[in-house]
């Protein structure tokens, strides 16, 4: 196994001459020190079965189950599914994900500390992900906006991009909202989070799943969710990954927020996603 770093400044280091049907315990802690480290790797080359890719999974740490099974792979729950298309004659999982910026399970109370998505289908044009360097936005940010972030606690909320599914037929949108807003209540975490293993400082605040700051006023809240994405969205902050037969990608989920390409109408798409936990908090006290 090999790890080609990037450049100073960059994210994304290339794993090359690996199979991960073969991971040993040794590589597979190489692997995460260089997700931490490089905040996104791509393993080049890859051919996984279903369950292949759940128990590499398994070898970096513990596969998350999502919270909604409308998402699950039928065999695999550990698999989390975007696709347009039926798979075998079958509707699975959900049409598409994440076209907003966020990071993964940031409306939760113990938000995934790494994501790794194996894009199975994808067009010419949409064949990528989108992502932000949040530890590079914070470091940026003029002194005056930061120190409003200090001991500040950003609301996470995912309910605004929750999908109706089968069983929400007959059901009113108020009914909906009633459940959403009882089993996945808004989630409180720090503006600035500091990441457990590197002491790494970053922004944890995404246009996708932010609502607002605790201790703000509506409209304050607003005025800096909105500078804040102002600072973070603009395009020379962003990295896109082009994605080519054979890449499986796995990032830091604490410190990159990430936005799927939007797929042309017509086309197809399908990726499989697993998240995984690291066996380390979310963030350091
Ligand atoms: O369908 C989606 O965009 C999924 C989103 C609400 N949650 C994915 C996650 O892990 O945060
Ligand atoms: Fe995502």
């Amino acid at each position: 196994m090999r790890i080609n770093a990037p450049g100073p400044d960059q994210i994304g280091a290339e794993i090359v001459e690996f199979r991960s049907q073969d991971c040993t315990a040794e590589e597979a802690r190489r692997i995460v020190a260089a997700v931490y480290a490089h905040k996104l790797v791509v393993f080049k080359g890859q051919r996984l079965s279903n369950p292949e890719y759940v128990a590499f999974a398994r070898q970096l740490g513990q596969p998350q189950v999502y919270f909604q099974p409308n998402y699950h792979h039928p065999d695999h729950p550990e698999i989390f599914v975007s696709a347009n298309v039926k798979l075998d004659g079958k509707k699975v999982g959900v049409a598409g994900t994440g076209r907003y910026w966020h990071t993964d399970y940031q409306f939760m109370p113990e938000p995934l500390p790494l994501t790794m998505v194996y894009p199975q289908q994808w067009s010419r044009e949409a064949r990528g992900t989108h992502y932000i360097d949040m530890a590079r936005v914070l470091a940026q940010l003029p002194a005056e906006l930061s120190s409003q972030l200090e001991d500040r606690r950003a609301v996470q909320e995912g309910k605004w991009r929750y999908k109706v599914q089968e069983k929400d037929i007959d059901r009113s949108l108020a009914e909906i909202m009633e459940e959403i807003e009882r089993t996945v209540p808004a989630s409180l975490h720090p503006a600035i989070i500091t990441h457990p293993v590197t002491g790494v400082r970053s922004l944890y605040v995404s246009s996708g799943f932010t609502t607002g700051f605790q201790g703000l006023s509506e409209g304050e809240s607003k005025r800096l969710l909105s500078t804040l994405v102002e600072h973070t969205e603009r395009p020379e902050n962003v990295h896109t990954q082009v994605w080519n037969e054979g890449d499986l990608l796995l990032w830091d989920n604490r410190t990159l927020i990430h936005q799927a390409s939007a797929t042309p109408p017509g086309e197809a798409s399908v990726s499989f996603r697993i998240g995984v936990y690291d066996g380390q908090p979310f963030y350091r006290a």
